[in-house]
């Protein structure tokens, strides 16, 4: 069986057949992390840095079932201005498709999506993870297990500090995930830099990055690694203040009886009321630091691959 439903722009495909650096971009956080018109903003920003840094960016979404590989403006307006825009993840991807829906694409969904069109790079804002409460709610992100499946290197500023970060390491570690540290020895912790929780390797070079990348392949590794890279110094958040606000953020979700794919997007439009946009600032700085490192991570292993 051939999987036919997807589109993969020129660009894109000439870079991967060339085997250039391609970096895969999420829609999520067009659709369901950013308010209009920041997130189309940031969504060209960040295909700006990726070619800045000399790589080819593929913003991935679903438009009426095709998967895309690389975004127009028209689906990037589309994308950020529509209401009725699906957010799937792994468990809801082969839906969309056949009900040809659209839908922004998850940290886990994204990693399928670049997968399947041969793309090894993809760059986010955080990760999705262990929940506060989880013992409770079981409310574990999906973007977890895709890393034991999809081979892909993923970027992000860290488990958001929505998240309980402790135990989003753990679950990463019974998966087998590596997870390494841009510069840090710390996860870093999204909207600052440091969770106080170890990563079991730092690395000083986006070389390092893709050598491990490179040897997890050759060994037959089929799942990704995990890449954690701390916000800029000038863009981070104090601590002490923004943690304040995700207390106050997740106990009114709780009182509102938010559940499931609604909590992360109403956590994060709730902290951008709370701090009068300076959460939005840092998010936008954090991710485009992480386009930025992934893309010289992408162009590192077309050189080992050369
Ligand atoms: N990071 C952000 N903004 C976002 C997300 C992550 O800065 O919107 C999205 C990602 O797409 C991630 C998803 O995969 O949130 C996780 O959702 P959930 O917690 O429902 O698994
Ligand atoms: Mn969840």
């Amino acid at each position: 069986m051939q999987f036919r439903e997807m589109v993969i722009k020129k660009e894109v495909r000439e870079a991967l057949a060339r085997k250039q650096a391609v970096v895969a971009l999420e829609s999520t956080i067009i659709s369901h992390g950013m308010p209009y018109p920041q997130n189309v903003e940031t969504a060209k920003l960040l295909e700006k840095t990726v070619r800045d840094n000399g790589g080819i960016p593929a913003t991935i979404a679903i438009i009426s079932g095709v998967v895309k590989i690389g975004l127009d403006d028209q689906d990037l307006e589309f994308l950020g201005t529509s209401r009725d825009i699906r957010k799937a993840s792994r468990r809801d991807l082969p839906t969309v498709v056949a009900l040809k829906q659209s839908a922004a694409t998850t940290v886990s969904a994204t990693m399928i999506c670049a997968n399947l069109a041969g793309i090894r790079f993809f760059a986010t804002g955080g990760i999705g993870g262990v929940h506060r409460g989880a013992s409770e709610t079981f409310d574990i992100s999906a973007d977890l297990p895709e890393f034991v499946h999809t081979p892909v290197l993923v970027v992000c500023a860290g488990a958001k500090a929505i998240l309980d970060i402790p135990l989003t390491m753990e679950y990463l570690e019974t998966l087998g995930v590596p997870v390494l540290g841009y510069r840090t020895d710390e996860m870093p912790a999204f909207y600052y830099r440091s969770s106080g929780v170890r990563v079991p390797q730092r690395l000083e070079n986006a070389g390092e990055a893709a050598a491990i990348f490179y040897q997890a392949q050759a060994m037959g590794y089929r799942g990704g690694v995990l890449l954690g890279n701390p916000v800029p110094e000038n863009a981070a958040l104090d601590r002490d203040k923004i943690e304040k606000c995700i207390d106050q953020a997740v106990e009114e979700a709780g009182k509102k009886g938010i559940i499931g794919q609604a909590v992360t997007p109403f956590l994060l439009g709730k902290l951008n009321e709370i701090t009068a946009g300076e959460s939005l600032k840092t998010n936008i700085e954090l991710v485009k630091n992480n386009a930025s490192v992934c893309t010289q991570i992408a162009v590192e292993f077309a050189k080992l691959q050369g």
